[in-house]
């Protein structure tokens, strides 16, 4: 029994970067020599692997990599039989149809016996026909959305995030079909022991997540204000309150969710907090 696991990591591309920061971040080293498919780690029982995006969905279900990070988008696409674990927050994008802009759209209806040209006909078959709608799929790899510039299609079914791809091609964005983020996907039946490295895998993981999605915060409160202070910031447990030198404030601090950073912050200021600073965390473990 190898006493390891291999993870799929996208070779080149928009999740490479932030895949191995993940597990740089995970305390997880390894030396990567750039003409090789595989770098093991010599701190962690791990080896990556390092693949093209839409190889590993099936190359998790099959073994040949125990786990993976992917776009939700490709692995849905695939259909491959594996266990999504962990959403690992980066990489959102989604897949929407869009026409050109001097085209006017009432509904979803007037796409029947359209041309719509996509690299997700899976995806796409069945968003068209669970809308009763029936339209002509031409796929194609890449460089979708100059298909209907071209006279190749009436309409694409593409990723977007900012929008700007779209809009560069004449395009308008009409109809979203599917949200997508990176995961972190494994293999349905692995043995006790990679099992274990997983969960000491994912268990760094969250660690790692759970830091980013908050923030350190100190700040200097008059004291008949801590306690409306600590209602605004129950922290992990309770903030910890130490006095100031100056008579009648303290410090306090505590941690924040970054999504109500700021909500929060102009809270604190109108309870009377001062000198409040902000601090990243690294790792944070609950
Ligand atoms: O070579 P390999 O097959 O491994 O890579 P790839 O070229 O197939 O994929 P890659 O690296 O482009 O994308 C990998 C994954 O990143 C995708 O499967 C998505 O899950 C995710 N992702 C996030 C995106 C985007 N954002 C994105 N903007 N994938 C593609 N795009 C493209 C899109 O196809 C379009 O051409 O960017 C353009 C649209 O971007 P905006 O910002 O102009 O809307
Ligand atoms: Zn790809």
């Amino acid at each position: 029994m190898e006493n390891i696991i291999r993870l799929a990591v996208q070779k080149s591309g928009r999740l490479s970067e932030k895949s191995l920061a993940v597990i740089e971040e995970c305390g997880i080293k390894y030396s990567r020599n750039k003409v090789k498919l595989k770098a093991p780690s010599y701190n962690f029982p791990l080896e990556l692997l390092f693949l093209r995006d839409d190889d590993i969905p099936k190359y998790v279900a099959a073994g040949v990599a125990d786990v993976g990070i992917v776009g939700e988008n490709v692995l849905a696409e695939e259909e491959a039989e594996v266990r999504v674990m962990e959403k690992m927050g980066f990489s959102k994008c989604r897949l929407s149809i869009g026409i050109p802009q001097a085209v006017g759209y009432t509904s979803i209806q007037q796409l029947n016996g359209k041309k719509i040209a996509t690299s997700y006909p899976n995806l796409l078959g069945n968003f068209l026909s669970q809308n009763g709608v029936e339209a002509e799929i031409h796929e194609i790899s890449g460089s979708v959305e100059i298909a209907p510039g071209i006279g190749l299609a009436d309409a694409v079914c593409d990723i977007v995030s900012s929008g700007s791809t779209l809009l560069a091609n004449g395009l308008k964005e009409v109809e979203t079909i599917f949200r997508s983020e990176a995961v972190l996907i494994a293999n349905p039946s692995l043995n006790a022991e990679k099992e274990s490295i997983l969960d000491q895998l994912l268990f760094r993981v969250r660690a790692v997540k759970k830091a980013e999605s908050f923030k350190y915060v100190l700040m200097n409160v008059p004291n008949d204000s801590i306690e409306q202070i600590m209602n605004l910031m129950p922290g992990m447990r309770s903030p910890t309150v130490t006095p100031l030198a100056l008579e009648g404030w303290s410090s306090m601090h505590s941690v924040l969710k970054e999504d109500d950073f700021w909500e929060s912050i102009d809270k604190l200021k109108s309870a009377g907090a001062e000198g409040i600073l902000v601090i990243p965390i690294e790792k944070m473990i609950v």
